[in-house]
């Protein structure tokens, strides 16, 4: 029996001193040391034995148990200082490596734009008004001249709502709610920034796209104090090199109707590929309020004039900044923005 403790004992101490981790010593105590442990088995035994021979194993037993006691706790000490210097070693932190830089944020290219037309016109007076994205057909044709067989209707495709409600298709509905309102009060100025929607989706046209609209109403407001607003505006948003000019065009809401064109920056008006050889990008549209306009909101055409321009921001961006697909605008890639 005393040659089987000394089995135990050596066997077990192989076992104590190669374990790797807890859990494999614990199965080592259960083993030799639980209930059914063979050290256990041993002990029980002891019956059988004689008189002298009792207290020598007894002794032994007790001996080789307290023995692998103190091992299996000196293991566990040794394996739990080894564990803690691990997750030590793993989690360090080295105080001494560069920071990481929080990248700043900014405003999104097209907001940089509105921003700085609204901060242009604010600059010469005008106020900002905004109004409903969901509109009645009323203010966004009717109030403009646009009645329901106006093939101007067409050329805005529109989005629904009921027959009388849409999305609306410019701005201007939000002039005509505002003047509406102050009527028979001169001036009015204000510009009208904001979402508008369309059914168009190609590289320069998105369904959804930013404009403003810009509005004067005083006693005698001629065509040169538009052409003089909009030059101010064009050369404080394009640089102070550059002219306008104005090309007759139609709009039913305006009379005699314009398009505004920038003289083209790169070549300052000599003609490249930019400017498809024109020395002019087109900017914008504009006119002088229709009188019969003035008179649905109840104005005197008689007494007061006006002028109006609409621009959409995502071209003004475009051609600030050289930018031939509008889509990217709306893509939200941020090796584009970051150029912003
Ligand atoms: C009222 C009366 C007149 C607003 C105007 C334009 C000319 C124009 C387009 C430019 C590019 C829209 O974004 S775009 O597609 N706009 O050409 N807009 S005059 O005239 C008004 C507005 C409100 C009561």
């Amino acid at each position: 029996m005393l040659e089987q403790l000394r089995k135990i004992q050596a066997e077990a101490e192989e076992m104590i001193k190669t374990a790797i981790d807890l859990p494999a010593l614990n199965e080592i105590r259960v083993r030799y040391l639980g209930k059914k442990g063979e050290l256990t088995q041993v002990l029980r035994g002891m019956g059988r034995l004689s008189a002298e021979e009792r207290p020598l194993v007894g002794k032994q037993a007790n001996e080789v148990r307290d023995y692998l006691e103190e091992q299996i706790q000196s293991k566990t000490r040794q394996i739990k200082e080894q564990e803690k210097t691990k997750k030590l070693r793993e989690e360090a932190l080295d105080v001494t490596l560069p920071g990481r830089r929080i990248g700043l944020g900014r405003r999104h290219p097209l907001t940089q734009i509105m921003d700085e037309i609204q901060g242009i016109f604010l600059g010469m007076g005008f106020e900002i008004v905004e109004g409903p994205e969901v509109e009645l057909d009323y203010y966004n044709f009717e109030a403009l001249n646009i009645p329901k067989d106006h093939p101007a209707r067409d050329m805005q495709d529109s989005f629904y709502i009921t027959p009388e409600i849409l999305l609306r298709t410019h701005t201007s509905p939000v002039q005509a709610r505002t003047y509406e309102a102050r009527v028979p009060e001169v001036p009015v100025r204000i510009i009208a920034p904001g979402k508008v929607y369309r059914r168009d989706d190609d590289a320069t046209h998105s369904p959804m796209f930013q404009q403003v609209e810009g509005f004067l109403i005083d006693r005698q407001v001629s065509l040169a104090d538009l052409k003089g607003t909009l030059l101010a505006f064009a050369r404080q948003m394009f640089g102070q090199d550059r002219e306008i000019r104005l090309r007759p065009s139609f709009f039913p809401f305006t009379e005699p109707s314009a398009e505004v064109d920038v003289s083209c920056g790169m070549c300052h008006g000599a003609g490249c590929r930019t400017c498809s050889y024109t020395g002019w990008l087109e900017i914008l549209g504009a006119g002088m309020v229709h009188p019969r306009v003035l008179e649905i909101a109840g104005y005197d055409p008689e007494k007061v004039s006006g002028f109006a321009f609409g621009m959409g921001v995502e071209r003004i961006a475009m051609l600030k900044y050289g930018i031939d697909d509008m889509r990217l605008l709306f893509e939200n890639d941020l090796r584009f923005l970051q150029q912003f």
